[in-house]
Parts: structure tokens; C-alpha cells; sequence
């Protein structure tokens, strides 16, 4: 069956591929799956029907069949179980690639967002220049220590999986903030992601959406 996402009718992103649906629909390609888009305006997301089936009335939402699921770590959790392609099929190695995708979300992302944040949050509070460094810090203390495992690895654990899938994408909201390029192993790390031909496909289809164009896939 041929599952649904949802995704930002007009994404504040402007087709850079930074909205959680992206981490799914990459999942989605890198197993080969196919999948249907559903658009959907911020105010429908608060409406019963979307909230129905995010009780935080948000993006993405997955449905396949009688199975209604949100959060991206979720989905995308569930599409590696249900396919190959994503996790590894040793039980250890699985469990390890698991809980990579655990601190791409628990670990890394947090501190990530909160500087994300911080502009539309704080701009006006009397200690917001005083507090960006300090978040900055917060970051560059998990770049630091995600850079030395990393070491001149291609992958996080072995080959490519999910884990890897979560990390690049919740790296690359640090584009553009200048932190990402103080590592070097981090930044090809990001740039291999990137370089997968079902992260172009996916990235290509929801530029599809801002631009108006239809993907070549
Ligand atoms: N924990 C949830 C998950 O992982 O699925 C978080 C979902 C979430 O934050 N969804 C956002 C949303 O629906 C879109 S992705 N927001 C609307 C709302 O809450 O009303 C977050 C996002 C939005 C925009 C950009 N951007 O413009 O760069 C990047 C990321």
C-alpha cells in the first residue's frame, strides 16, 4: 500500500529542504518506496482532520492503511523497520544504528534548535546578545565530540543507515551559521548525505513543491 505524508503546503524554507517532511520522504527513497504527498496550509494543520492524526497539529504526518503515525524520528523509524536499506540486519549493529538516529533527535538536535530559535524568541530580550555565544558553545561541544567519533569514518557505524539519515539532517540546519565549517570531517560527512542519490530525489521533490515544477523522478 502506497503511504501518504504530509507536508508543507507553502514551506517558510522556501523548497531548502530544512522542514521535517524531508527526512522522510529521503527514508522513503533510500528503500525505494513509493509515496503520495498531501499539501497542507499552516491552518489546516490546526483543523480536526489534521489534528486527528497529529495531536500537535504539525508536519509530517505518515498514513498507510489503518496506521495513522507523526513524529519524524517515528516514521522514519518505522520505514527502516518495514524495508531494507536502512538498518543493518546483525541485532547489535541494528541496536547502534537505532540509537544514532536516538542522539541525532535527543542529543544533537536540542541545542540546534534553540539557536534556530533564539532570533524569533529573544531578539528583544536584553540578554539575547549575551546568550548566542553561549548556545553557540552548547553546539560547538557536541560538533566537537560527534567529530571526533566520526573520524575520517564515511558513516556513523559501518554502512549507511537511518542513524546517518537523522545526524545530516539535523546538521544541515546548521547551514549557514558558519559552526558546521569549523569541522572538516563533519562537513564532508554532510556533503556525503547529500551526494546520495535518494536524498536528491527527495529534496528534488519537495523543491517541486515551492517552485511549481515537477521533479524529473
Ligand atoms: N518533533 C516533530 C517531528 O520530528 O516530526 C516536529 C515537527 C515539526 O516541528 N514540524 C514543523 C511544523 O509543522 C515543520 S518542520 N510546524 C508548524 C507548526 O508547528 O505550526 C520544522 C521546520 C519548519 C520550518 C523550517 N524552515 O523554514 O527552515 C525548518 C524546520
Amino acid at each position: 500500500m502506497t503511504p501518504t505524508i504530509t507536508a508543507f503546503e507553502s514551506s517558510p524554507d522556501r523548497g531548502r529542504g530544512l522542514a521535517r517532511d524531508m527526512r522522510v520522504r529521503w527514508a522513503l527513497e533510500e528503500v525505494a518506496q513509493p509515496y503520495d504527498v498531501r499539501l497542507v496550509s499552516f491552518k489546516e494543520m490546526k483543523e480536526p482532520a489534521h489534528l486527528a492524526l497529529h495531536p500537535f497539529g504539525q508536519i509530517p504526518t505518515y498514513e498507510e492503511g489503518d496506521l495513522v503515525l507523526f513524529e519524524s524520528g517515528a516514521i522514519v523509524f518505522h520505514i527502516a523497520e518495514r524495508h531494507a536499506g536502512l538498518l543493518p540486519d546483525e541485532g547489535n549493529a541494528r541496536a547502534r544504528a537505532i540509537t544514532w538516529m536516538f542522539a541525532a533527535l535527543n542529543t544533537m538536535e536540542p541545542p540546534i534548535v534553540e539557536l534556530e530559535q533564539a532570533p524569533y524568541a529573544e531578539r528583544d530580550k536584553p540578554w539575547y546578545e549575551e546568550r548566542l555565544p553561549m548556545l553557540e558553545d552548547r553546539i560547538r561541544g557536541r560538533l566537537d565530540q560527534l567529530s571526533r567519533r566520526l573520524g575520517d569514518a564515511d558513516w556513523l557505524d559501518g554502512a549507511f543507515s537511518a542513524g546517518d539519515l537523522m545526524m545530516v539532517m539535523v546538521l544541515r540546519r546548521l547551514e549557514g551559521s558558519g559552526l558546521l565549517e569549523e569541522y572538516r570531517n563533519l562537513s564532508a560527512y554532510l556533503a556525503r548525505g547529500q551526494a546520495r542519490p535518494a536524498y536528491k530525489r527527495a529534496f528534488d521533490a519537495q523543491l517541486a513543491v515551492f517552485t511549481g515544477k515537477p521533479s524529473a523522478g
